[in-house]
């Protein structure tokens, strides 16, 4: 194993337990529109095979029976209903419920003093990650990360490689000189897919 240059961070139930506040998130957003649904946890676990929030708005109204046109309403509502659920989601992490995973800050601060860089690799969206970091670790470590690879800047999201990849690229670094960090399946099989030597951390929603 060559010396390991950079540490590739996972973001939702790595760096934070945040799968909660996404749910709740969800549910908020789909009352704001007048919907009934409602994704209780056994629910959204199941959700969770499908990364990407608007993705899986999209696999769950592929679940119900609708009338063709309203089908067609409501799948074209998706982008709507992600941006309220997003405004929701960052305001229930502004509210500070959230701390990092036990040992996430002092890994980094070992990584740093180490001279080895660090990055994230996430699918949630981009506008999530600078509030989270901010809110669980502190101000100034948004400018931590050499690189933040997240959401929809690939259409294939996890498992596919894509976003670790994008990482690689922005670090300069091929696969063989970091490693990933992630606590899902689903996650475990994008880092490796795109060659990573990758440490699982399972969470409660593992
Ligand atoms: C986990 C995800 C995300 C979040 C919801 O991302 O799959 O979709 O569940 O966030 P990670 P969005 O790769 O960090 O584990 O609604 O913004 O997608
Ligand atoms: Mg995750």
């Amino acid at each position: 194993m060559s010396r390991c240059r950079a540490l590739i961070f996972d973001v939702d139930g790595t760096l934070a337990d945040t799968e909660e506040a996404h749910r709740r998130a969800f549910n908020q957003a789909f009352a704001s529109f007048g919907l009934e649904w409602v994704w209780d946890p056994p629910l959204y676990a199941d959700l969770l095979r499908v990364t990407g929030g608007k993705e899986r708005l999209a696999s769950y109204l592929s679940r119900l029976s609708l009338p063709q046109a309203q089908r067609r309403r409501l799948n074209d509502l998706i982008p709507r209903i992600h941006e309220r659920k997003t405004q929701l989601y960052r305001d229930l992490v502004a509210s500070g419920g959230l701390s990092p995973r036990p040992g996430v800050r002092k890994l980094m601060l070992q990584a740093r003093e180490a001279g080895i860089r660090l990055a994230i690799a996430s699918t949630t969206t981009l506008g999530n990650i600078e509030p989270l970091l901010t809110s669980i670790l502190g101000r100034e470590t948004p400018g931590w990360f050499a690189a933040i690879a997240a959401g929809d800047s690939v259409i294939n999201k996890k498992p596919a490689p894509d976003i670790y990849n994008v990482a690689l690229k922005t670090l300069n670094l091929d696969a063989s000189r970091a490693i990933a960090i992630e606590d899902s399946a689903i996650g475990v099989q994008s880092a490796r897919a795109a060659g990573l030597f990758t440490i699982a951390t399972p969470g409660s929603w593992t």
